[in-house]
């Protein structure tokens, strides 16, 4: 039997963790697009002695802004093919290696998304695992659920079970994310602005690529906004 008390010790010392002020982000982003006005705004400068394994094209920016040690990373171009390493399998690797590396105190991952025209829905996703009831209130956003799948476009199997799950927007990335940060125990939230209706009457590839220099602006907007909100902050506060 576990000695009386085991689970209070250790709600006590989530508690004192969720009391520190925050002092380190990771923010985890797919695209380069997505990343590069986010690195510009806060300044973050490119680690050229990378802390990943030799060979891979993680890239990581990081620098101090604020009270914040920040780490950008994007899992780079694929070798082979040259286009940006989108998905959930090179999201969860760059994650892991990214906590392992930098022990953040909290995991951003933001990036582009579809949405559904029955929800008209824009915004954050948020897992159940972290809320941040204050921040959203603050910088006037939504909170939905996030569906991930290794695909832009969906199947109608997908688009069944995603309006059963009650989910409003789609990514590549958060699920893969959600699961690492679970499994290392570090509080994850999700910031996604939306770039197509995915059952609307524009095909979705082609309205994704529309949108997305406006909707990428958007995003760099909303996690500039978010950095500044949790600057000084700690996790309860959220
Ligand atoms: N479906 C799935 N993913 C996306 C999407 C949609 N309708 N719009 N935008 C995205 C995101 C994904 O998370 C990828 O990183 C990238 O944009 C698409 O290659």
């Amino acid at each position: 039997m576990a000695p009386h008390g085991e689970g209070s010790e250790e709600a006590m010392v989530v508690q004192d963790e969720n009391r520190k002020p925050i002092s380190s982000i990771l923010i985890v982003i797919a695209m380069q697009t997505e990343a590069m006005p986010i690195v510009n705004k806060l300044q973050l400068k490119e680690d050229l002695d990378s802390v990943f394994p030799k060979g891979v094209p993680w890239v990581r920016y990081h620098g101090v802004y604020k009270d914040l040690h920040i780490n950008l990373v994007w899992p780079g171009k694929d070798s082979t093919l040259g286009v940006d390493s989108v998905g959930t399998v090179s999201a969860s690797l760059v994650t892991y290696a990214a906590i392992q590396a930098l022990q953040p105190d909290l995991i951003i991952n933001a990036g582009t998304a579809g949405s559904f025209k029955v929800f008209d829905l824009y915004g954050v996703g948020s897992r159940q695992s972290f809320s941040t009831p204050n921040l959203l209130k603050e910088l006037n956003l939504k909170a939905g659920k996030l569906s991930t799948g290794d695909s832009l476009d969906i199947s109608p199997q997908e688009e069944a079970s995603i309006v059963a799950n009650d989910a409003t927007v789609k990514d590549m990335e958060g699920a893969a994310v959600a699961y690492v940060a679970d499994l290392l125990k570090v509080p994850a939230i999700f910031i996604k602005a939306v770039t197509d209706i995915v059952d609307g009457d524009k095909p979705t590839a082609e309205e994704f690529l529309q949108n997305l220099a406006a909707v990428t602006a958007a995003l760099d907007q909303a996690v500039t906004q978010a950095v500044d909100f949790i600057n000084g902050k700690c996790l309860s506060e959220l």
